[in-house]
Formats: C-alpha cells, sequence, structure tokens
C-alpha cells in the first residue's frame, strides 16, 4: 500500500509498548543539505563510486580518495540534525525496546539524540590505521596535511566506513539482525534498499513478522513487498506521524 497517511494499525504500534528498529540511508540527511548518494546530484553522480569507494582505490590513489571524504567531513561538519532525526530520536525516549540501524556515516543521529543506534557502514568521524587496524575518532571538519598518519607509528589513516566489497562490522550488524527477528514495527527511513547485506534487514523484519513501514519520496525494490509505504520526505512524514500518534518531539536527549 502506498499512501500519504498513516493507517490505524501503524498508528497502533507507534502507540503501543513493542520492540521497534529503525533502518535509515542517505535520504533522512536530505533535509540537512547532505546529498544522497543515487539521487540525480548526489555523491555518485559525476564520481565513479569504484574510484573512490573500495580498498582498490584506496591502494591505488590515496590522496584522492581523502580528498573525496575531507570534503564529505567539512560538509557534514557544516549540517545540523533535521526533523527527521530528531523524530527518529523521540521515538527511541518513548523508552520502548529500541534500535536504529544507519548506514549514514555523517554523525547526525547522534547529535539529534539517538544512543541505542548502529554505524552499519562506519563514521566519517573514525580514522582507521592501515597497519594497526586501531581506531580513533576525529572530529576536525578538515585534515592538514592529506593523507593523514598515525601518530604511533606512522603509517596511513583511512576513514573507518565500509566500503564496497568490505565486511560490515560483525557485532554491529549482528544486533541489527537480532533487533530485525524481534522487531513488533520496523520503520525504513530514506533508503533505496539496493546495496547488501544492509538491505537485508528490512526483509529479514518483514519475514519475522513485524509491520514494515517504508518512507521515501520514491518507490525502492523493497516497496511492494513492505506492509506500507509512506510517501514523502522524511523530516515531513515523521513528525506528521509523531503528532498523530501522540509522541511529543521533544523527548529526545
Ligand atoms: C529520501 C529523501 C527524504 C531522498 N526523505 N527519503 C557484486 C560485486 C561486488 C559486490 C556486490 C555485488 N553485488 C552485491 C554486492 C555487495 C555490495 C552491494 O550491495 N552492491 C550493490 C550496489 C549491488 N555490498 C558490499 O560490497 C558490502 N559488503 C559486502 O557485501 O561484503 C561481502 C563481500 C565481500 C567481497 C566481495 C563482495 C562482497 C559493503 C557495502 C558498503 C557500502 N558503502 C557505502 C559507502 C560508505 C562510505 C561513504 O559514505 O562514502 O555506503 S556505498 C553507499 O550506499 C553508502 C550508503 O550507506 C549505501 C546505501 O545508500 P542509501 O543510504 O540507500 O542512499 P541512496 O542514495 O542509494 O538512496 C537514498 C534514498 O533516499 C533514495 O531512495 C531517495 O528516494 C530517498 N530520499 N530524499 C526520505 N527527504
Amino acid at each position: 500500500m502506498s499512501s500519504a497517511a498513516p493507517s490505524s494499525r501503524l498508528l497502533a504500534l507507534l502507540r503501543g509498548r513493542g520492540a521497534a528498529l529503525v533502518l535509515t540511508g542517505a535520504g533522512v540527511s536530505s533535509e540537512s543539505g547532505i546529498a544522497t548518494f543515487r539521487d540525480a546530484g548526489g555523491v555518485w553522480e559525476g564520481t565513479d563510486r569504484m574510484r573512490v569507494a573500495t580498498p582498490r582505490a584506496f591502494a591505488a590513489d590515496p590522496e584522492f580518495v581523502w580528498r573525496f571524504y575531507d570534503a564529505r567531513r567539512a560538509q557534514a561538519a557544516r549540517a545540523e540534525p533535521n526533523l527527521a532525526h530528531r523524530a527518529i530520536a523521540a521515538i527511541e525516549a518513548t523508552g520502548r525496546p529500541f534500535l536504529l540501524a544507519t548506514q549514514n556515516v555523517d554523525g547526525l543521529h547522534e547529535r539529534a539524540g539517538s544512543r541505542s543506534l548502529v554505524n552499519l557502514h562506519g563514521s566519517l568521524w573514525s580514522l582507521r590505521c592501515t597497519v594497526e587496524g586501531t581506531e580513533h575518532e576525529d572530529r576536525r571538519p578538515q585534515l592538514d596535511p592529506l593523507p593523514p598518519r598515525c601518530a604511533a607509528c606512522g603509517a596511513m589513516l583511512r576513514p573507518a566506513v565500509v566500503w564496497f566489497e568490505e565486511s560490515l562490522p560483525m557485532i554491529e550488524f549482528a544486533r541489527a539482525e537480532r533487533a530485525a527477528r524481534e522487531a513488533d514495527l520496523a520503520l525504513v527511513v530514506g533508503t533505496s534498499s539496493l546495496v547488501y547485506p544492509a538491505a537485508s534487514l528490512q526483509s529479514a523484519a518483514l519475514e519475522a513478522g513485524a509491520y514494515v513501514v517504508e518512507i521515501n519520496p520514491e518507490r525502492t525494490p523493497f516497496s511492494a513487498a513492505a506492509s506500507e509505504h509512506l510517501a514523502g520526505p522524511a523530516g515531513v512524514v515523521l513528525p506528521a506521524l509523531l503528532a498523530a500518534a501522540g509522541i511529543p518531539m521533544d523527548r529526545a536527549a
């Protein structure tokens, strides 16, 4: 079902105390001015993703890849969480069993107050030593010089994000899979549902019996299977949904 208005079943689930899983993608941050990947004008338009988002690309030209990620860090540092991020934090603040599994690397969910959260594709704000594998947080919006070097051993650092052909962090993905199996309600917000294994989580939730609602202005390969598709921007649809269910937006930290 595709609609602009939520069903009574969805409102009842939101008002209840059942377990909720929220899965998010780049569309959630688009109203904060952060480009999505695959939409017109998105990150991949005019960029060969295999030149910037694979381990081979980094090995071939680390400085080129770092310039791409440095520009993304600068953009994310300027951005502010929007109403969609705040609404998701407000659902968690109702105190029900809750997990947010995000593919986003910009850190805006954390800044909006989300706490029970797994970063499936890593973080722009974490750097990993290419030799020792150690990670540390670095919140500077721009790094100089590029590529940055490990303070301990001098080896090159890389962004601690998950590139194509790399495994997702095992513990985080297992936590998301468990939440998918246990969820009564799953909200799939702002993702094209094209990238795996993240896109397998909504199907896992559906197969385990959850009511799975997709929120996206466009239809995706998952739309036909979803229990409900709410068509519209997340920053409009989610606050309206919370208002209809009587969940206050300002309860998040
Ligand atoms: C709004 C909105 C608004 C707009 N409100 N909505 C063949 C060969 C090799 C690999 C594969 C293969 N086939 C499959 C694979 C696996 C591959 C994969 O899935 N590829 C597909 C593209 C085909 N996956 C992997 O490689 C993963 N690893 C893996 O599988 O390991 C095993 C393996 C080992 C060895 C070989 C092969 C496999 C890893 C995937 C890592 C993805 N990494 C990225 C980059 C992260 C770092 C960075 O940010 O630079 O993650 S790619 C990019 O896509 C990013 C995103 O998290 C991810 C998902 O994108 P997302 O978030 O859905 O964004 P968009 O732009 O696609 O969609 C935005 C949506 O928002 C749209 O629907 C809009 O309509 C909507 N929207 N405004 C609500 N206001």
